[in-house]
């Protein structure tokens, strides 16, 4: 220790930098999951039904480490459909391979074969989950992945007393891709669901279901972290607690600005974390939690809730039955389709941008790109009476460009040099044509089928406006983007206005997150910085919306750099 008085300032703090990333190194460990995908037969109001599940379970296992670890996990697919599983919210920097979606990084795991996703989470920590990236077997295929911050690293809020996820899905009493299938064929809308759920339980508001409910046990005067997490297929979902005020602090994984409310609004794709603060002296007292919709779009939805129960801990001495009798108490939540409650809360929402936690919000823009999201519609093939508008299919876009699958995947095909047939690099700036997009609709509502990437350089600094169209009435879409977090510069309604709305900008604390709703009859700005190379899905997580076509995706490439290349593919990569 003695030679330390020998050093420079300079090499004292190369010292301890490189101390530093040894000891990091030290703690950051792997982490092994085996995820077997097998059949089970789960019950729910009174209808039992064979599911895909992850071992047997509903939902699926929990995947839980600490900032900086590797994950190692390998998927068996076990039942007759072919799988595939993303990591939602963790950014992949350089290891594309294991982010999940079929036929964009990855061919699917076909029956009988097994692919280690590997990969290590770096500076990410809060509430993420993983779920199925192939049709629709999200449905049941999805469990949390909840990252820790490193070892001693204290969170930016009171330490809670316990951390609970409350998984958000949706229950269908039939097969959910007998469902998908039906409606692409017909060109109508899918059968919508028959439950929410609730960590898998649609509890007591519904016929049959009361001993499938939801309870969250409390001690009075605790502070309880919420995990919240929406693995709805299509819904946004409004939550509320019957006289509880519920803390965000914590929105896909960035820590926020905290602030109280009584509701909070939750896209698929998004998670929320929230401090509950119990209350000092309530023996066996039970207030209702519930969820419903927030619905914008003209079709019809599942507009029943889910509820759970609050429970407080009655201590020994106090009877069973005296607890029963103190009245539930339900909350209130906002109309089904309260636009401007959905508008105010998405408003509250700031980075917390602190020293530690800084907002680093891209301040100069090398590509601006303006793209439309909506529905649209696509001929009705001969001999064929379809259900969609006016006896056409519907069908969705960015730009008028619905998004053709392919039949191989695309990281695969850039990595080999082998795009020819499979896409092509000329995704639109701007819409081909353009109209009054939340105004009267055009006459011509038909979509244009294509594959087509968004080729970016490395590093590029982007701003992307996404703007909802009123082609087949306006509706929000949670759009969500893989690879990247990106920053909500603005948002409004109406037609962005390309002059003024800009001016408005928030460039110093915005809300930093993967997935964000595209107002209804609205527009986003959003501003990202492409530091990762590889191929990034974008879609809308109403899964309707992407099977119907509400997907693009962007091609990043290399940089000069070894550390900003794309590593090579594991040699267990499935195969088309
Ligand atoms: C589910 O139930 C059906 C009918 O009872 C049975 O044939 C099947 O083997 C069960 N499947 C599983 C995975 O337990
Ligand atoms: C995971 O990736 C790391 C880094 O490339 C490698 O050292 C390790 O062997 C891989 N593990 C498995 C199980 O593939
Ligand atoms: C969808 O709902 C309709 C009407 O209830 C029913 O006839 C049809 O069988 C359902 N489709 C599927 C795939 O469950
Ligand atoms: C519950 O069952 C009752 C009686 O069978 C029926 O009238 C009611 O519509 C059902 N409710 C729901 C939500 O299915
Ligand atoms: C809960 O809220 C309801 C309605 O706002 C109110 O009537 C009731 O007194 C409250 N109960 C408790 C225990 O706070
Ligand atoms: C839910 O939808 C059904 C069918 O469209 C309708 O009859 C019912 O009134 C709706 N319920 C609510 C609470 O909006
Ligand atoms: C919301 O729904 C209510 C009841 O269905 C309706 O009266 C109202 O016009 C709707 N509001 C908007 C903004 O669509
Ligand atoms: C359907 O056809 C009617 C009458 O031709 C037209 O007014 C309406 O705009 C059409 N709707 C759509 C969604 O194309
Ligand atoms: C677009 O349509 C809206 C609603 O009909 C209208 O208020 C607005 O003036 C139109 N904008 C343009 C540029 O035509
Ligand atoms: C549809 O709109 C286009 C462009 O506004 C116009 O040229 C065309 O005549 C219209 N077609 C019909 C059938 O109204
Ligand atoms: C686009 O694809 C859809 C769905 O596969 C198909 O029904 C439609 O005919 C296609 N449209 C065109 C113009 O090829
Ligand atoms: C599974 O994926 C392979 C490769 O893309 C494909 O050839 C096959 O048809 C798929 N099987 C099923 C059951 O979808
Ligand atoms: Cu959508």
């Amino acid at each position: 220790m003695a030679s330390f008085q020998f050093l420079s300032g300079v090499s004292m703090r190369i010292l301890f930098v490189a101390m530093s990333v040894l000891l990091w190194k030290a703690n950051a460990i792997t982490r092994h999951y085996q995820f077997n995908v097998e059949m089970k037969n789960v019950t729910r109001l009174c209808h039992t039904k064979s599911i895909v599940t992850v071992n047997g379970q509903f939902p699926g296992p929990r995947v839980i480490a600490n900032e900086g670890d590797r994950l190692v996990i390998r998927v068996t697919n076990h039942v007759s459909h072919n799988i595939t599983i993303h990591w939602h919210g963790i950014r992949q920097l350089r290891s594309g391979w294991a982010d999940g979606p079929a036929y964009v990084t990855q061919c699917p795991i076909q029956t009988g074969q097994s692919y280690v996703y590997n990969y290590t989470v770096v500076g990410q920590r809060g509430t993420f989950f993983w779920h199925a990236h192939i049709s629709w077997l999200r449905a049941t295929l999805y469990g949390p992945l909840i990252i820790l911050p490193k070892n001693n690293t204290p969170y930016p809020f009171e330490k809670p007393y316990k951390e609970v996820p409350i998984v958000f899905g949706e229950w269908f009493n039939t097969d959910t891709e007998a469902i998908i299938n039906q409606a692409m064929k017909t060109g109508g809308g899918p059968n919508v669901s028959d439950a929410y759920t609730i960590n898998g339980l649609p509890g007591p508001l519904y016929n049959c279901s009361a001993k499938d409910t939801f309870k969250l046990k409390v001690k009075p005067g605790k502070t309880y972290l919420l995990r919240f997490i929406n693995a709805a297929l299509n819904d946004e979902l409004f939550f509320s607690i019957a006289n509880h005020s519920l803390r965000v602090v914590d929105a896909d994984a960035i820590y926020v600005k905290p602030f109280d409310t009584e509701t909070i609004l939750i896209t698929p794709g998004q998670t929320t974390n929230v401090l509950l603060k119990t209350k000092p002296n309530f023996p066996g007292a039970t207030f209702l939690m519930a969820a419903r919709p927030y619905a914008t779009g003209s079709g019809t939805f599942d507009n029943t809730t889910v509820a759970g129960i609050l429970e407080y801990e009655s201590p020994a001495l106090h009877s069973v039955i005296s607890a029963k009798k103190l009245p539930l108490h339900k909350p209130s939540l906002p109309a089904l389709n309260d636009t401007s409650f959905a508008a105010s809360f998405t408003n509250k929402l700031r980075s917390l941008a602190s020293p530690q936690f800084p907002a680093n919000v891209p301040q100069n823009v090398d590509k601006h790109f303006f793209f439309t999201v909506g529905l649209g519609t696509n001929p009705c093939d001969q001999n064929q009476a379809c259900q969609g508008p006016n006896g056409t299919k519907f069908a969705a876009s960015i730009s008028n460009i619905s998004f053709v699958q392919p039949t191989t995947a695309l990281l695969q095909a850039h990595f080999t040099g082998k795009s020819g047939g499979v896409y092509s690099p000329d995704f639109p700036i701007n819409p081909f044509h353009w109209f009054n997009y939340t105004g009267t609709p055009p006459n011509n509502t038909m979509v244009q089928n294509e594959t087509k990437l968004m080729v970016l350089p490395y590093n590029t600094s982007v701003e992307l406006v996404m703007q909802d169209t009123s082609i087949l009435g306006a509706e929000s879409h949670p759009l969500h983007l893989h690879g990247f977090n990106f920053f909500v510069v603005g948002q409004g309604f109406g037609n962005y206005d390309p002059k003024n709305d800009p001016k408005k900008f928030n460039l110093v604390d915005p809300i930093e997150r993967n997935t964000v709703g595209v107002p209804s009859g609205g527009w986003v700005a959003i501003r990202f910085l492409a530091d990762n190379p590889g191929v990034w899905f974008m879609h809308c997580h109403l899964e309707v919306h992407t099977s119907w076509g509400l997907k693009m995706a962007w091609l990043v490439l290399d940089g000069k750099l070894p550390n900003q290349k794309l590593l090579p593919p594991p040699a267990d990569l499935p195969k088309c």
